[in-house]
């Protein structure tokens, strides 16, 4: 067993001639052991990186009552939020999440039957007054990455590299900081719980601190992801797992707390159109691989699954094994 996730370096990619198939061999290979890599040399400026990290640093030190100016409720799920569940239980952390499009439809409530649609709408801080620019310059760059990944990962399953685009007409991604304070009692809290992520693909970028851990496919041990200074974190979310068939892994991935040092990550959680049904790819299932999951509109797991979290339901979280064939 290889006990540390794969480092892919994309350098090769700024040259157009170049033929990205060596790059989609390294991908399949991660995407399907692990469903986590690293990127190095991935195009996104280093300067701006570090200019959102401050600039989210500074909205976190404001007062809470400050901050709480633009608290998520019950309609929207973007803003300020400190009391943020994974499956029930509270993450030691607090978060502030913006949509990529600044107004971004979802369905209005996750009720099948019910064919509503709603507009959300992002909500900005006064404070610190650069905070909306900065934040829209880096997810502009962030996504072009992640359409950068998304045709990589459709070459490395030997389809066209546009095959997956037409998902993300309009997509529902978002963009969240984190910041997880230190926590004196770390055998209590997480600072996030095991989860997986629900969209197509996620890419974070963490702190030098470190506390994020992936649950190996081949035996479900934690393993830490090790910060590389400039790299970003890739992780496939369930679209993909259930696009390839259970080829390519959406992993399990949780952060530990940290007793004496404060950390900070901003994940783009790249997200299908609300409209988007999700399903194997025809291409990829055959009859000696028959389908494992059933079609699921994405709108109504995205809304489903909001609702579930702010809510803290006695249940758990919508999870792809519910749409399992
Ligand atoms: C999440 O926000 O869903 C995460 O998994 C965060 C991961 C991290 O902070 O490293």
């Amino acid at each position: 067993f290889s006990d540390e996730i794969p480092t892919i370096d994309l350098s090769s990619l700024e040259d157009t001639h170049h033929d990205k198939t060596a790059i989609a061999k390294e991908i399949a290979e991660a995407c399907k052991r692990w469903g986590f890599f690293q990127v190095i040399n991935h195009g996104l400026p280093s300067a701006l990186r570090h200019r959102v990290e401050k600039t989210a640093a500074e909205f976190f030190n404001l007062t809470t009552e400050e901050k709480r100016k633009v608290k998520r409720d019950e309609v929207n799920p973007m803003g300020y939020h400190d009391e943020e569940h994974t499956k029930n239980v509270r993450d030691w952390k607090e978060i502030f999440d913006f949509f990529l499009q600044d107004s971004t439809i979802v369905p209005a409530s996750p009720e099948p039957e019910d064919t509503e649609l709603r507009k959300l709408t992002n909500q900005w801080p006064q404070n610190p007054s650069h905070f909306r620019e900065v934040c829209q310059e880096y997810a502009r760059e962030v996504e072009k990455l992640a359409f950068r990944l998304l045709e990589l990962v459709s070459i490395s399953l030997g389809l066209p590299g546009d095959r997956l685009t037409g998902f993300f007409n309009e997509q529902t991604s978002f963009l969240r900081f984190n910041h997880y304070p230190p926590c004196p009692n770390p055998e209590l809290a997480l600072g996030v719980g095991r989860h997986k992520d629900g969209g197509a693909l996620t890419v974070l970028a963490q702190d030098s601190v470190g506390g994020l851990q992936v649950s190996r496919r081949s035996d479900g041990q934690w393993i830490p992801v090790k910060p590389i200074s400039d790299a970003l974190i890739i992780n496939m979310g369930n679209c993909i797992q259930v696009w390839t068939n259970d080829e390519y892994w959406s992993a399990e991935h949780r952060v530990v707390v940290n007793t004496s040092k404060e950390r900070f990550s901003i994940p783009f959680f790249f997200f299908p159109s609300h409209e988007a049904n999700i399903e194997p790819l025809e291409e990829l299932i055959s009859e000696e691989n028959p389908p494992c999951y059933k079609k699921y509109n994405w709108g109504k797991f995205f809304v489903s699954r909001n609702r579930s979290d702010f809510k803290k339901l006695e249940v758990e979280n919508i999870q792809i094994d519910h749409f399992k064939a």
